[in-house]
């Protein structure tokens, strides 16, 4: 891209992520995300670290300083002052909980896929010096080691992998990896089903309503356990996308603790590591398809759909099983996804509920982009990552999307959304 060019795309991303910013951390989108997520921020940090490293350590600050007494950083952090709408709203929740902090904004049970350490490390990297004078390592190291902690202790499933007890901790809402447990969730929930992300995209672009009764009969059924994780609540699934950024998370892990001159737990987090890339290799790794699938945790059965989120491992390339990172290069290649149309698909262009409009059903994200373009970098395919860029490239005259269409790059879902804007940004700085 030419170099003006490339100027006005930062500060047209730039422009985006200063909107979305309220002092203290980022919104997804305002309007139809008008709180703090928990893996947003992480992906706004990933970004900002080039232009306001200052930014990008308060955000992920902010973010835990929600962190739960058990150590759960949580999937929302209720804003109450502002005044969009979203559900469920902090009410559905009931307030802090979980012995959060006095005078802690309220916030979700919830969680969402572990990519905070990796970003910190890469937020760290991108500024040592600052980093060092807020002693952001040596504040918050700690917290994402507690945060691990959590997910090892209360979160390991039956073959040793993190077990999500909600899609919406997924990330990916509606992926086809969750249509069959969700099938047996009854479609009843007590509390009646408000719709305000209906106001900022078009209906053909969320999940249906089906599938909201479920995720709140879910929520409900975790909430009204108290967030329990020993309660059993009917959904219980292991995701390859959820493992890997926990095990590429775990190695920052280990990096932070070397610099803290800590080696004991760098050994220890190097070595938690190496046990979720083996649980990944031992039981998600689907021959035929070519590509990590998951697993549901309450019948020991795999879901053998080809979905993004089993491509996501090829960021753990060197420390797979012999020939899988072959096989998953392939596969990203083929024509399922990469080969088969313009982006990146998050369902293959082959499943039968592949849909180019719906969320996490067929559209691509950029967040997956991303993953990948750092996975195929690493591994020095040049020709990938020329691919995989072009959808960052198509970002800004589209309006910074939430997701495009894989085939046309139609922009899909909200406008302005704070992690196209930021992926965008370290992908081309
Ligand atoms: C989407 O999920 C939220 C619930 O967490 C929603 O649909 O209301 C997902 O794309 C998720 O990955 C993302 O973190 C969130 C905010 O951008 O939106």
């Amino acid at each position: 891209m030419h170099k003006d060019l490339r100027e006005d795309v930062a500060d047209a991303a730039s422009r985006v992520l200063d909107a979305s910013w309220t002092g203290s951390h980022t919104v997804p989108a305002t309007g139809l995300y008008p709180h703090q997520w928990s893996w947003d921020s992480a992906f706004v940090a990933i970004g900002n670290r080039h232009r306001a490293p200052h930014r990008a350590r308060t955000e992920l600050r902010t973010l835990l300083d929600a962190q739960w007494a058990d150590g759960r950083v949580p999937q929302i952090v209720y804003d109450t002052a502002r005044g969009d709408d979203y559900a469920p709203g902090p009410e559905f929740w009931g307030g802090p909980r979980g012995g959060a902090p006095a005078g802690s904004r309220p916030t979700s049970g919830l969680v969402q896929p572990p990519l905070h350490a990796w970003a910190a490390w890469l937020v760290h990297c991108a500024d040592p010096a600052g980093s060092v004078r807020a002693g952001f390592l040596a504040r918050t190291y700690p917290r994402l080691a507690r945060w691990h902690e959590y997910l090892r202790n209360r979160r390991t499933g039956s073959v040793g992998l993190p077990v999500t007890k909600h899609p919406w901790e997924t990330g990916t809402d509606n992926s086809p990896l969750w249509d069959a447990a969700l099938e047996r969730v009854p479609p009843l929930a007590r509390t009646p089903v408000r719709r305000p992300d209906l106001a900022h995209a078009g209906a053909g672009e969320r999940p249906g309503s089906r599938d909201y009764r479920r995720y709140y009969r879910l929520a409900e059924a975790y909430r009204d356990a108290g967030c329990d994780d020993d309660v059993p609540v009917g959904f219980a699934m292991v995701c390859p996308l959820f493992g890997t950024l926990l095990a590429v998370s775990e190695l920052a892990l280990a990096r932070m603790a070397t610099t803290l001159s800590d080696d004991g737990a760098a050994t220890a987090h190097t070595a938690a590591a190496a046990r979720v890339v083996a649980a990944l290799d031992e039981h998600l790794w689907d021959e035929d398809l070519g590509l990590y699938v998951a697993l549901d945790d309450t019948t020991g059965e795999r879901v053998r759909r080809a979905t993004v989120n089993g491509l996501v491992p090829l960021l753990l390339a060197d420390r797979l099983a012999p020939g899988r990172a072959e096989r998953l290069l392939a596969t990203l290649a083929g024509p399922g996804f990469l080969g088969g149309g313009r982006y990146l698909p998050s369902t293959s262009r082959h499943d039968p509920a592949f849909d180019p409009a719906l969320y996490w059903r067929g559209p691509a994200w950029f967040n997956m982009s991303w993953l990948l373009l750092r996975a195929v970098g690493a591994l020095g395919r040049d020709d990938l990552v020329a691919r995989l860029r072009e959808q960052f490239a198509a970002a800004a005259p589209g309006g910074f999307p939430e997701y495009v269409d894989p085939d046309t790059g139609t922009p899909r879902g909200t406008r302005q959304f704070s992690w196209t804007a930021a992926l965008t940004l370290d992908v081309l700085l």
